[in-house]
């Protein structure tokens, strides 16, 4: 009886770790669009992996996107100044305290990953995700939701 106790607690304790949800898994695609509007992570994972894939054709010089985390009220900063660091740069101005992860950019058929430390989200914070492409965070943007 006391072994059968152990291994349901067992299965609850891995339950619960499959629970925390650490990677946000993005398609941005020749529509200059991401396949979601919400993702939602966990403050707790000990690395965040952000998978960022591009099903189209179009090269990421007209049609490259990124993915670029931080707090709402920081995207319009980071998107300027990301303009004016251009393409090379991944949209994304050199060091940037704001951004809190970003991928690189990627054109059709391409993939890229990028992790991060889950602590630098706060649970219940105010943040999205974004690609920085000049004109595309006005369309490819969406909530990242931190839950504990
Ligand atoms: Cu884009």
């Amino acid at each position: 009886m006391r072994i059968l106790l152990a291994s349901v607690l067992l299965l609850a304790a891995s339950g619960a770790a499959h629970a925390a949800n650490c990677s946000i898994d993005l398609k941005g695609d020749d529509a200059m669009k991401f396949d979601k509007t919400t993702v939602t992570v966990s403050a707790s994972c000990k690395a965040i992996t952000i998978n960022l894939e591009h099903p189209g054709k179009l090269p990421a010089a007209t049609m490259g996107h990124n993915v670029v985390i931080a707090l709402s009220s920081d995207m319009q900063g980071i998107v300027n100044d990301g303009a004016k660091a251009g393409l090379a740069a991944n949209y994304v101005k050199a060091g940037d305290a704001r951004v809190i992860a970003h991928t690189s950019i990627i054109g059709g058929g391409a993939k890229t990953s990028a992790s991060f430390p889950g602590s630098k989200l706060k649970v219940g914070g105010d943040y999205d995700f974004f690609c920085s492409a000049p004109g595309h965070w006005a369309v490819m943007k969406g909530k990242l939701v931190v839950t504990k």
